[in-house]
């Protein structure tokens, strides 16, 4: 039998259990000091959009502790949020290198389309999401879900830093995956079956020609000595769609389950303010945002200049395996 994980939840964190056992607030708030911020800004206002990911460790003092801060963190909550670096006080373009340069620093970022995108622009510009429209590009309502799920490795970390918030609504919340999972293996010990079973995920047109438009991969599987969850209800369910196979049943039942779990389990609902940075475990926490609206933003304009809600998204994974 050559099974990744073992049927026994002892493969999640004690440490992430106990915190989400004990935290009505969960989220952690790390304070940036005007010393850290005058760092992180200056190599920013340095670097351009092709070097900032090159610059060397060695140039830092400052962000390193507070990036490693924030690692710590991660490793234990699964969600901090950093309050806050001064994005009014700065150019755009100088904003989106500090959150990618801090974010590099915490864990190597990783591409999040085929194109090599690393700082990825959270905006609505104006489509529904159907098909390979991705939700973050829409101002719909995110269910809970981790980021990039139909990769062989998701990215470990999440990092949305927030430059403007909505007018109306656009809502975050986190939950746990790893206690919402925990419970139900308690109940169901059964259930470690389906979540080490293959299922199809949407590879949401992130693929070369030649490729499937799905990924066939398990909801937990090991990591760097962890145990990474997936989840996106609607990938899955579509990604069966594009492969032209049935979900099973109990994978449906289970899925919902977790679906309400997690929503039962989550953190009160909060509004990132701008120069707030929200970092996520992705491979521990899930995470969603509500609907939301800013009747003034002028949605065709959206793509260049941003006059809407604008949130930076980056992707860090710990692992460089694929
Ligand atoms: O808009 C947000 O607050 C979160 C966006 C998100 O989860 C995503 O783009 O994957
Ligand atoms: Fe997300």
């Amino acid at each position: 039998m050559n099974k990744s994980v073992e049927p026994s939840p002892s493969h999640f964190s004690t440490a992430h259990l106990n915190h989400w056992d004990t935290h009505q607030n969960p989220i952690v708030e790390v304070k940036v000091d005007d010393q850290t911020i005058d760092e992180l800004y200056r190599a920013a206002s340095r670097s351009t959009d092709d070097s900032f990911y090159k610059i060397t460790n060695e140039s830092f003092s400052n962000c390193l502790t507070l990036a490693g801060e924030i690692r710590a963190r991660l490793a234990v909550s699964g969600a901090v949020i950093v309050d806050r670096l001064p994005v009014e006080a700065n150019d755009l373009a100088v904003n989106r290198r500090a959150a990618g340069i801090l974010s590099n620093l915490i864990e190597p970022l990783m591409t999040q389309d085929i194109k090599g995108t690393l700082l990825y622009d959270v905006i609505d510009e104006g489509a529904k999401a159907t098909g390979t429209i991705r939700r973050s590009k829409t101002n719909e309502e995110q269910p809970f879900h981790t980021d990039g799920p139909w990769h062989l490795t998701p990215p470990s970390m999440i990092g949305l830093f927030c430059i403007k918030p909505a007018a109306q609504g656009g809502y975050s919340q986190v939950s746990s995956l790893q206690r919402s999972l925990d419970r139900l293996l308690n109940e169901k010990p059964h259930a470690i079956e389906i979540l080490e079973q293959m299922l199809m995920w949407n590879r949401m047109g992130q693929y070369k020609e030649g490729e499937n438009a799905f990924n066939s991969l398990s909801i937990i599987q090991q990591a760097q000595n962890q145990t990474l969850i997936r989840h996106y209800v609607d990938y899955v369910k579509t990604g069966h769609e594009l492969a032209g196979s049935d979900l099973p049943d109990d994978v449906v039942v289970l899925l919902h389950e977790l679906e309400a779990s997690l929503a039962l389990n989550a953190c009160k609902p909060f509004k990132l303010e701008a120069g707030q940075f929200q970092f996520v475990n992705n491979w521990t926490v899930a995470h969603a945002r509500a609907g939301f609206d800013d009747p003034d933003a002028d949605l065709e304009m959206q793509s260049e200049t941003p006059s809407g809600r604008h949130l930076l998204r980056l992707w860090g994974n710990i692992s460089s395996s694929e």
